[in-house]
């Protein structure tokens, strides 16, 4: 285990002991939603996760330490101070901690110390992708990069249609990242269940989920996995209506030359902004769902596969 790392003792007693531990990002809570929406929905993200047998781990960088696992206070504090804590990448690590600062965890942060805490199962809202644009902006979301490489499983609701899905699929293929549809053989688009795309399997169990995941570490292959799984059919939202707020979104974006990290919550805030709120009671309904999603898969990859 190395310094920089404070795993709560929950935590570490739950992933010594081979039970199952689901880890949550941060960036959603500072730069995701607004407060105090945004804690009330990371405190019960947690509350859901010890509801199907699984013990949570909100994950940061708080004074520089890597953090797996928060105090309802330490969520909180993320959650009012916003965007003004650190949006932090990988590439964010090194200046965060030699510094002592504070950081939110995006998706490939939040993987990165999850598996230092030897936690595998990660459940989410929306992973960063290949932006539109990217054949000229070069904007591909080191999540993807980070998929590639780091073993462990992403549950989330499929990606935003800020992004460009196909190519967003293309860059998981020649990575080796297995895309798999929770009960659908269709790519979810965050807001609404489909997209036009395919994923590569569908799955209908948790405990097919974590046959293949527990496959994909005993073979010692590279990598994540990726679940995609579809918001609940009566939290859906309108897909004209939400493909305008994004095509809308987007064109701010390009005329105020938005870029780099920026261009992510930018957009969120925009199509939340454009759709009055009801994008943000979407997207925690769909959070809570791939919540409960995670811990199930967890308890099914520590209860009958692990030693
Ligand atoms: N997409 C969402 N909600 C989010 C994010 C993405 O629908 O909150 C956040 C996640 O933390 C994700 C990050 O890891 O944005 C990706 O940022 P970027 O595109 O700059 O890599
Ligand atoms: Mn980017």
């Amino acid at each position: 285990m190395n310094r920089y790392l404070d795993v709560n003792p929950e935590v570490e007693q739950a992933v010594r002991e081979g039970r199952p531990v689901v880890a949550l990002e941060s960036t959603i809570i500072s730069h995701g939603m607004p407060y105090p929406q945004n804690v009330e929905t990371a405190l019960n993200v947690e509350r859901i996760i010890r509801e199907n047998g699984a013990v949570p781990a909100t994950i940061a960088i708080l004074g520089g330490r890597l953090k797996a696992g928060l105090t309802p206070e330490e969520i909180e504090y993320l959650g009012k101070t916003g965007q003004a804590v650190t949006k932090a990448s990988r590439r964010d690590l090194p200046v965060l901690v030699a510094q002592g600062k504070d950081g939110a965890t995006t998706v490939t942060t939040t993987m990165m110390i999850a598996h230092m805490a030897g936690i595998k199962i990660f459940a989410t809202g929306g992973i960063g992708g290949v932006h539109r644009g990217a054949e000229t902006t070069m904007d591909i979301s080191a999540d993807l990069e980070e998929l590639a490489n780091t073993p462990v499983l992403v549950v989330c609701a499929g990606a935003k249609s800020i992004l460009d899905l196909g190519l967003t699929l293309e860059y998981l293929e020649t990575h080796g990242v297995p895309v798999i549809g929770y009960g659908t053989s269709e790519l979810p688009a965050f807001y609404t269940r489909k997209s036009g795309f395919s994923v590569d399997y569908r799955l209908d169990t948790p405990a097919e989920i974590a046959a293949a995941f527990k496959a994909q570490r005993e073979m010692g292959l590279k990598g994540g996995m990726l679940v995609t799984n579809p918001i609940p059919e009566e939290y859906s939202m309108d897909p004209d209506v939400i493909n305008r707020a994004i095509d809308e979104a987007i064109e701010d974006s390009v005329r105020e030359g938005i870029h780099g990290k920026a261009t992510t919550p930018y957009l969120l805030a925009k199509v939340k902004d454009i759709t009055g709120g009801d994008s943000l009671d979407s997207n925690i309904r769909l959070v809570y769902n791939n919540a409960r999603l995670a811990a199930q898969v967890a308890s099914e990859y520590c209860g009958k596969w692990s030693k």
